[in-house]
């Protein structure tokens, strides 16, 4: 008898392979109209950043397991989970290479005017070659803040000695261990976002890091420095973005996230030329999404076999 399984986002093959035939789907809009197939939902596999609270898991008294395919589980009310006794998996260390990828790909981006280099290139107003035009910020020897000294902060660190630059960082605990490993320097938010070229926002949201940065923040930052969010779009203020960037407190920002995801199509920051929106691709790798999607199939069926998840967040 297979097991009954909710998800909220059609999965691609490969997932569907890994399940073979272990479980039964329904989509969880279909079962949100069927209270007798919630009922007899045995797990969840959250894909698409469902919200997920006490009031929908009391409506599947049978749930042995919320299985999410991604390390950010703040759509997800653990404290909910926890009181219903659900165990809840995640996929960490899967995601850390790409997404450390991805924030200095977005860096190099804002930082060198990629994108705006690329519409000028393609448009009729490039005649002839300009070298009074785009002038970026060097990444090579420049200071990088990071906000989130977690996994995926690490390696970003890394990533940045490669440039020879100076890495100052900003966690709720000082790590020691990774100074000295990676030569990386512990300041106050406020220093940090004074003193660094590019400040890039690397921490899980929670609700200590919702709107951590805001207007007060961005006012500290250089006007010549650059903010990079491939976090969570609720770590970041957006409308003191859209205010920073309309102002020119800033020189730019690149935000892979939204809140909310994705943004209202008339919504002001996207008509911003200082600023460069990615659909949340920081872990979108052939690789890593193997991976997670691994992850988060053994952490489903652990789960509905009451064994221990083999990534547990909650
Ligand atoms: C994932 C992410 O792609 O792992 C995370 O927390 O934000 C992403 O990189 C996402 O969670 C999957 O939907």
């Amino acid at each position: 008898m297979p097991y009954q399984l909710l998800i909220d986002t059609a999965l691609p093959p490969t997932m569907l392979e890994m399940l073979g035939d272990t479980c039964q789907i329904h989509l969880l809009k279909d079962a949100l109209q069927d209270e007798a197939l919630l009922g007899r939902i045995d797990g969840y596999l959250t894909y698409g950043h469902p919200p997920t609270d006490g009031g929908l898991m009391d409506r599947m008294p049978n749930l042995k397991v919320i299985s999410n395919f991604g390390v950010g589980v703040d759509h997800v009310v653990l404290a909910d989970a926890a009181a219903r006794n659900i165990p809840v998996g995640n996929t960490p260390g899967f995601v850390d290479g790409a997404t450390a990828d991805m924030t200095f790909t977005l860096l190099m981006a804002i930082g060198r005017n990629l994108l705006i280099g690329d519409r000028y290139a393609r448009s009729p107003e490039f005649t002839h070659y300009d070298p009074n035009l785009f002038h970026g910020q060097e990444i090579y020897g420049s200071t990088l803040g990071i906000i989130g000294m977690g996994r995926i902060g690490r390696v970003v660190a890394k990533r940045a000695s490669g440039f020879e630059m100076k890495v100052l960082y900003h966690n709720r605990n000082r790590d020691e261990a990774t100074e000295s490993e990676l030569g990386v320097q512990h300041t106050s938010l406020n220093e940090l976002l004074q003193q660094a070229d590019f400040v890039t926002l690397n921490m899980p949201l929670t609700p200590e890091t919702r709107h951590i940065i805001g207007r007060e923040q961005l006012l500290l930052m250089k006007p010549t420095a650059y903010l990079i969010n491939v976090a969570r779009g609720g770590v970041l203020d957006h409308d003191a973005l859209l205010e920073a960037l309309q102002n020119q407190w800033i020189a730019g920002a690149a935000i892979d996230v939204t809140e909310p995801e994705p943004l209202p199509r008339d919504h002001p920051l996207l008509a911003m030329e200082n600023l460069i929106v990615a659909p949340h691709l920081g872990s979108a790798t052939r690789q890593s999404r193997y991976n997670m999607a691994r992850r988060t199939i053994d952490n489903l069926l652990a789960g509905l076999q009451g064994e221990e998840l083999p990534s547990r967040v909650g």
